[in-house]
């Protein structure tokens, strides 16, 4: 065991999930030795505890594996679960935490960022209850990781991650795991598989990209294996160091070769994909892209369809972006209504004092207190659970809901990797102007109120402030404006704008086109292409 002495390094302060940096900052020396040491550091008493270890495959996931096992040795844990092949997607890691009664865990993922040497890559840290932490804990991993002097490592050959089994490094016990095998069983309890392979039986046809990221093992098992979908259901299935030279971010441009199929007259019945770490999803019904705010308010209008839902559910919660659809689903049905801040880790909190039961983000993330994280393929399953015992089309399921519940015309606009001091300098002004804005009127619309963000938790307290920029109007519509805590190359602005259509003559327009009035006045607002100099935001969802 040695002790290693080192420096800070400034940047290390978690974001929205994690550490995300460039993999060649991950490479420097010490670098991620210093952010695991601080992570120990902060985490509490960790003598004889268990860790649990996984990444998504993505390049450096096996070398930065071995860094984590030899500090956790040399600071005294006493065993690490990790999976075969340095593999554990996210909500699977988080299953294992809980299962096996963990101190926490390291998931290695830079999420839906690409991969390969030239990518990004990360560190998160989730605790006992499996959640990710808490930014209590994740300020004091950054405070630790600005007076860090030293850090302790074993000096000792590699561990073997490919086969089954337990080693040992120093006094800590090392066990290999099948990443899959607890995570297909949750699943399994969850969710009606006789009903889905009755649905398989009758015809029903299913395409899963796993955009050769972490999810690929999982859905092979899950969907081919235990549901029974024929070969060739799961495409690119096989984890890759840099995800095939793709992006792994599930959304329409980076899977657009599975949108195009599910648009065909002889597409499948429904089509998803899920992230690099496997905690995001996409659900594309055939004939119809399912925005993830729809997915969340139809999930939970449908819940009861679902065997562990049955019972109903405690309440629902989504981040402040995401639209307000499923708010009328939780007025209608009664169930309590949580907004948070973007960050699965505000969910945890709700989730863990059972207040609330399903949570969901325009970002395509979407969960239930199964697990504290988010999960990509839950909600591809519950989405299967629902189709096959309703026997009705995602299409139908849809705009039927549309039709009881109105429409929530919804889209984000993101400026990707602009100037950050330009970001800022946009975010500064508009907040400036806030106290001016209520009482404006922009054509036929008025602002009635404009706000930047806080968030009060109601189960530890906490507040979080500063957590975007809300236009609020007086019909219901809104624009939010907010700076990502996920990008790891200058600043990205996302702008999200929302309006409400109760008519359902006028419910099937195009979004971009249903929204025009409220992209024009965004950008009247906020001045975002000549501050950020760009002419049309980089990415549309
Ligand atoms: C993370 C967070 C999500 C958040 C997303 C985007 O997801 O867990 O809550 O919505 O980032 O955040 P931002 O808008 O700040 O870029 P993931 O899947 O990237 O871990």
């Amino acid at each position: 065991m040695q002790t290693i002495i080192t420096k800070p390094f400034a940047d290390q302060n978690p974001g929205t999930s994690g550490l995300r940096k460039k993999v060649k900052v991950f490479e420097m020396p010490h670098y991620a030795e210093n952010f695991i040491q601080s992570i120990f550091d902060s985490t509490g008493k960790i003598e004889g505890k268990r860790l649990i270890v996984g990444g998504d495959g993505r390049f450096l996931n096996r070398q930065i594996i071995q860094k984590v096992l030899k500090i956790a040795a040399a600071n005294g844990f006493g065993d690490a679960m990790v999976g075969r092949g340095g593999i554990l997607s996210t909500p699977a890691a988080s299953h294992l935490i809980r299962k096996y009664r963990a101190h926490g865990g390291i998931i290695l993922s830079a999420s839906h960022n690409p991969g390969g040497s030239d990518g990004d890559f990360g560190i998160k840290y989730n605790i006992a209850n499996g959640a990710p932490a808490p930014e209590k804990i994740t300020q004091d991993i950054y405070a630790c990781s600005q007076k860090i002097s030293h850090y302790r490592i074993a000096d000792t050959d590699d561990v073997d991650l490919d086969h089954l089994g337990k080693q040992m490094i120093g006094d800590m016990k090392i066990k290999i795991v099948d990443p899959v095998h607890d995570y297909a069983n949750l699943m399994e309890e969850l969710f009606d598989f006789e009903a889905i392979r009755r649905a398989i039986t009758g015809g029903f046809r299913f395409r899963f990209d796993a955009m050769h990221a972490v999810t690929g093992p999982y859905a092979h098992e899950i969907f081919e294996q235990r549901l029974g979908f024929p070969a060739g259901t799961v495409v690119k299935g096989q984890p890759l160091p840099d995800f095939g030279h793709q992006h792994p971010d599930p959304n329409l441009v980076h899977v657009k070769e599975l949108y195009d199929l599910l648009m065909a007259d002889d597409g499948p019945d429904f089509g998803a994909a899920s992230d690099g770490d496997g905690d995001r999803n996409l659900i594309i019904g055939k004939g119809i892209f399912i925005t993830p705010s729809d997915s969340l308010a139809i999930l939970a209008a449908n819940a009861h369809l679902i065997k562990e839902y049955q019972a109903g559910i405690a309440g629902v919660a989504r981040s402040m972006p995401t639209s307000t659809a499923v708010d009328r689903v939780a007025a209608k049905h009664k169930f309590f209504l949580y907004e948070t801040p973007t960050g699965w880790k505000f969910f945890s909190n709700l989730l863990d004092a059972g207040i609330v039961t399903l949570c969901g983000e325009e970002s395509f993330g979407t969960g239930s207190d199964h697990v504290l994280e988010k999960d990509g393929l839950w909600a591809i399953l519950m989405w299967l659970n629902i189709l096959a015992v309703s026997g009705k089309n995602a299409l139908d399921i849809v705009r039927q809901h549309w039709r009881e519940y109105g429409r929530n015309y919804y889209s984000r606009h993101d400026y990707e990797e602009v100037d950050a001091r330009a970001a800022r300098k946009m975010m500064e002004d508009l907040h400036a102007r806030l106290g001016s804005l209520p009482g404006m009127e922009i054509g036929s619309l008025k602002i009635e109120k404009a706000d930047d963000f806080a968030y009060h938790d109601p189960v530890d307290y906490s507040v979080s402030s500063n957590q975007g920029i809300r236009i609020l109007f007086k019909d219901g519509a809104r624009i939010v404006f907010r700076l990502s805590g996920t990008g790891t190359q200058g600043a990205t602005v996302r702008v999200y704008m929302e309006r409400y259509e109760a008519d359902p003559d006028l419910q099937e327009q195009d979004t971009q086109k249903a929204l025009e009035k409220l992209i024009t006045i965004a950008d009247e607002i906020a001045h975002l292409k000549l501050l950020l100099n760009r002419r049309k935001p980089t990415m549309i969802t």
